[in-house]
């Protein structure tokens, strides 16, 4: 069976994700298109490197990224590092004729994201931007029902994602806080996930009206380099660095089919873990997804019943999107390490089969412009219509 080299370029909380995928990917999907091999992992020195890839079943180790994006041996370069190092190393890597995939956003800013998009497609190489939770099974339901028109033409999308693990102010100041490194604060982070539900479920966003807050100006500054997302709280007299990118977005948008809606981000909202929820309004039914309840898609339909009328509950099963590999029964539950093995699982198809995958650069891209519009509105206090933009 054909086997793909795998680089990866960082070991933390994503790597962990990326590299759990890769070695369950076959274990869910078999025959396997191809097989993920854990070759390399690259950390910021040798010591965090060896210890990463021992962790995470990678058989070497190095501290030099150049040096893996140019070995003959790999086949893939995986980026899981902050966001301001993507654009460096995916052009370097599609130079290289590495097939990438890259963690989200794919850059600071659309102009950046630009120049990756723009190197993979003069490569020819295979591109993938790792917004998972399009794969969750119960979404892959949604956009099916939506496709067989069984919720009609639709008029709302209501997206929300919402944490709770920075509403704290003695969370500390982790990259993700720090506009130089991270390019925007929530909207980025967790906002650019409803971004692409909406443009996955519902079609392209023409024209975005928001309002961005930071309610928190500064925090502890962290110490040591790993990212630790408000787990560890620093307490008393410690020094304390600026928090220069939004706490929270929330903005009115439109689509291109008609269709209106809003989308809210927040790392601020105590009592919400992991609510990245839709709920979509069509003219012949209704549906809603919660990621804190991820093996159920609710749906009502037009037709249902009178005396029957109201939300119900499909369970994700074998009978829904990729239920041929994941559990046979439903409702034994869909995890974070699932969709991440589904998003492997069609990244290596489409190198295998030479097809398009998405979400790739180019809805990276269309994103990013997404964003920077959702950014400028906020600024400006007004619309913004993405129509006179590059999208
Ligand atoms: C932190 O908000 C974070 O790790 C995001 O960066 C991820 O994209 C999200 O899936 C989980 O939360």
């Amino acid at each position: 069976m054909k086997k793909l080299n795998v680089g990866m370029i960082g070991g933390g909380f994503m790597g962990k994700a990326h590299a759990l995928a890769y070695a369950g990917m076959p274990m869910f999907f078999w025959p396997a298109p191809a097989v993920p091999h854990r070759h390399t992992l690259v950390d910021v020195t040798d010591e965090i490197a060896k210890e990463a890839a021992a962790k995470l079943g990678f058989d070497n180790y190095s501290s030099n990224w150049r040096e893996v994006v140019e070995n003959p041996e790999i086949d893939i370069i995986d980026i899981v590092t902050p966001n301001n190092s993507h654009a460096e190393i995916a052009i370097a890597a599609a130079k290289a004729g590495k097939h990438v995939i890259c963690e989200k956003p794919l850059a600071r800013d659309a102009a950046e994201t630009k120049t990756m998009l723009d190197a993979v497609e003069a490569a020819g190489v295979k591109h993938m931007v790792a917004f998972n939770y399009r794969r969750t099974p119960a979404v892959a339901l949604a956009k099916k029902y939506i496709e067989e028109g069984r919720i009609g033409n639709i008029l709302n999308f209501r997206g929300t994602y919402l944490q709770d693990w920075s509403a704290d102010p003695n969370s500390p100041l982790s990259w993700r806080f720090q506009k130089e490194i991270a390019g925007s604060g929530a909207l980025g982070d967790i906002g650019t996930h409803v971004i692409d539900f909406a443009r996955y479920l519902v079609g392209e966003i023409t024209d975005v009206n928001a309002v961005s807050k930071t309610w928190i100006p500064e925090r502890p500054v962290q110490s040591g380099g790993a990212d630790k997302l408000g787990t560890v709280k620093s307490a008393g007299d410690v020094p304390k660095g600026k928090v220069d990118v939004d706490d929270e977005i929330t903005t009115l948008v439109k689509f291109e089919n008609g269709a209106v809606g809003s989308i809210e981000a927040t790392r601020n909202a105590w009592g919400r873990n992991n609510f990245l929820t839709f709920e979509i309004h069509g003219d012949k039914g209704s549906i809603y997804f919660n990621y804190e309840r991820r093996d159920e898609l609710q749906v009502c339909f037009s037709d249902d019943p009178g005396d029957a009328k109201g939300f119900r509950t499909v369970y994700t099963g074998p009978a829904h999107p990729y239920g041929e590999g994941l559990w046979p029964i439903p409702a034994l539950g869909i995890g974070y390490g699932e969709t991440k093995i589904i998003e492997a699982y069609d990244f290596i198809k489409s190198i295998v089969s030479d097809t398009t995958v998405s979400p790739n650069f180019d809805d990276g891209y269309r994103i990013a412009v997404i964003s920077d519009a959702i950014l400028e509105s906020a600024e400006k206090r007004q619309w913004v219509n993405l129509e006179k933009s590059p999208v």
